[in-house]
C-alpha cells in the first residue's frame, strides 16, 4: 500500500510504536493505524444542544493511533504530544470506569470514555498498545477531543478482529457495526462522562461525516444531513489561534444549556397559555421549535438574561438556513456578512467570546479582502474561523502579527484549513 495517502500523524505514530512499546510477545496482528479529523464549523455554533442546525467542515488535521492488537485485556498507550504513558483494562467495564478514570491523564480519559460506551454497547474488544498523535491544535476549538474520540472508535474497529464494524449510512446497520452517526453519538456520551461536558453532536458528527470540498448541514434533531461544496479556489478558510484556554469553560458552557432548556420551557408555557389550542406548541421541546415570529411575540414573557440566550439561538438556526443559499449561489461576500453577524450574536446575547476573541475578529474587520470571521465553538478562547480571499491572507496575517499582541501581550497562531475527508483506517505492513 502507499504509504503516503496516510495523514502524517498516523505515519508519525506508527514511526514511534516499536521504540516505545517493548514487543514482549503480548502483541499480536499486524501494525495498523486509524485516524479521524478535527473540524470548523461555518456557522451553527450552540444550536446543536438546542436540536438544531449546524453547517461544519471536516480539516485537514487528525488525531491518530497506530498499534497492535495485545493478548489480553489491556489498552496501553502512549502520547507522541504529551511525551506519556497511560493504561486501563477493559476487564469490568463499564463498571470500573469511574475508578479507573480517576488514574488517567486528561486525553486519556476520552479513549476510556469512548472503550467504555463501546463495552455497555456490547462489542467485544479486544486489548491493545497503540501511539496517539495528531495534529489538530488541542483545546484550540477545532474539536481535538472529538477527533481523538471518533480516532477511538476507528482504531478499535481496527483491532477487534472484526468484532467491530462501521458500516457506510446507505446500509442497513449491521448487528455487529455502528453507522457513522452512531458513532458519533456513541462519542458524544463518551464526552459526557470522560469530561463533564454535556456538549451537543456538533463536532463528533462533523469528524465523521467529513467529506473532501464539502460542509455539511445537519439537523441536529433528526440526524439527518446533506452535503454542500464549500472549496471555492479564490476564499481560504484561515484559523487564528487566540491561544487562551480557559478551564471553567465547561462550567460555562453547561450552564448556557441549561439556560436554554429552560427558556424554551418557559416560551411553551407562555405560548399555551395563550392558545390553549395550538397543537405544534404542545410538540415544544426545544428552541428550535420557536418560529422567530412566536418568539418575537412572547419574548418578554423571558427573563432578560434568557431571552438574549433564546434570541441568540433562533436568530442563529436562521443564518445556518441562510449560508445554505448562499451557498448554493457560490456567494461568499454575502457568507461573510452573515458571520459578522453570528459573532456580534455571541459576543452580546450568548456572551461566550472573550477579549481576545473580540480583538482578531476586529482586526480582521479592518483588514480589506476579509470576508467575514467570527468565533469558532464553544468559546471562551481557542479560535476563530476567517474567510478571506486568497490575495488578502498575507495582509490578514500582517494585521494580526502587528496589532494582536500590542493589544492582548498575546501571540496568535494561523492556519489556512481546507475541507477534508473523514475518518480512516489501514493495515500498514
Ligand atoms: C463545543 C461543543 F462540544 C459542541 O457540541 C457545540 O455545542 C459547540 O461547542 C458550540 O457550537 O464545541
Amino acid at each position: 500500500m502507499e504509504r503516503k495517502q496516510y495523514p502524517q500523524p498516523a505515519l508519525e505514530a506508527a514511526q514511534k510504536f516499536a521504540t516505545v512499546f517493548q514487543d514482549d510477545g503480548v502483541y499480536a496482528g499486524p501494525l495498523s493505524a486509524a485516524w479521524a479529523p478535527g473540524r470548523v464549523n461555518i456557522i451553527g455554533e450552540h444550536t446543536d444542544y438546542n436540536d438544531g442546525f449546524v453547517l461544519p467542515l471536516a480539516v485537514d488535521r487528525v488525531s491518530a493511533f497506530a498499534g497492535r492488537t495485545r493478548q489480553d485485556q489491556e489498552v496501553r498507550l502512549w502520547s507522541a504530544h504529551f511525551e506519556e504513558y497511560a493504561q486501563f483494562s477493559l476487564e469490568q467495564l463499564p463498571g470500573s470506569f469511574e475508578q479507573q478514570r480517576q488514574g488517567l491523564p486528561s486525553w486519556a480519559r476520552y479513549i476510556l470514555g469512548v472503550v467504555t460506551e463501546l463495552v455497555r454497547a456490547g462489542f467485544a474488544l479486544k486489548g491493545f498498545g497503540a501511539v496517539v498523535a495528531g495534529d489538530v491544535p488541542l483545546g484550540g476549538g477545532m474539536s481535538s477531543s472529538a477527533a481523538l474520540e471518533v480516532a477511538t472508535v476507528y482504531a478499535c474497529a481496527q483491532f477487534s478482529g472484526g468484532q467491530l464494524k462501521i458500516g457506510e449510512e446507505s446500509q442497513p446497520c449491521p448487528r455487529w457495526g455502528l453507522q457513522k452517526m452512531e458513532v458519533a453519538a456513541l462519542c458524544q456520551r463518551a464526552e459526557h462522562i470522560a469530561s463533564g461536558l454535556r456538549s451537543g453532536i456538533l463536532d463528533q458528527a462533523a469528524s465523521c461525516l467529513g467529506q473532501p470540498g464539502q460542509a455539511v448541514l445537519l439537523d441536529c434533531r433528526s440526524f439527518a444531513y446533506q452535503y454542500f461544496p464549500f472549496s471555492d479556489p479564490e476564499v481560504a478558510i484561515v484559523v487564528i489561534d487566540t491561544s487562551v484556554r480557559r478551564e471553567l469553560a465547561s462550567t460555562a458552557y453547561n450552564e448556557r444549556r441549561q439556560q436554554c432548556e429552560e427558556a424554551a420551557s418557559l416560551l411553551r408555557e407562555a405560548i399555551l397559555r395563550d392558545e390553549p389550542e395550538n397543537a405544534q406548541a404542545r410538540e415544544i421541546k426545544a428552541l428550535r421549535d420557536i418560529t422567530p415570529e412566536q418568539f418575537a411575540r412572547y419574548k418578554d414573557q423571558l427573563p432578560e438574561l434568557l431571552r438574549k440566550r433564546a434570541g441568540y439561538v433562533i436568530a442563529e438556526d436562521e443564518r445556518v438556513m441562510q449560508v445554505v443559499e448562499l451557498l448554493k449561489r457560490n456567494d461568499f461576500e454575502a457568507v461573510g456578512q452573515v458571520l459578522w453577524q453570528g459573532h456580534a450574536g455571541l459576543r452580546d446575547e450568548y456572551e461566550v467570546s472573550c477579549s481576545e476573541l473580540d480583538a482578531l475578529v476586529d482586526i480582521a474587520h479592518s483588514v480589506p479582502g476579509v470576508l467575514g470571521a467570527r468565533m469558532l465553538g464553544g468559546g471562551f478562547g481557542g479560535c476563530t474561523i476567517n474567510l478571506v480571499r486568497q490575495e488578502a491572507v498575507t495582509a490578514l496575517a500582517q494585521a494580526v502579527e502587528e496589532q494582536y499582541p500590542e493589544r492582548t501581550g498575546r501571540q496568535a497562531s494561523i492556519d489556512i484549513c481546507r475541507a477534508a475527508g473523514g475518518p480512516g483506517m489501514a493495515v500498514l505492513e
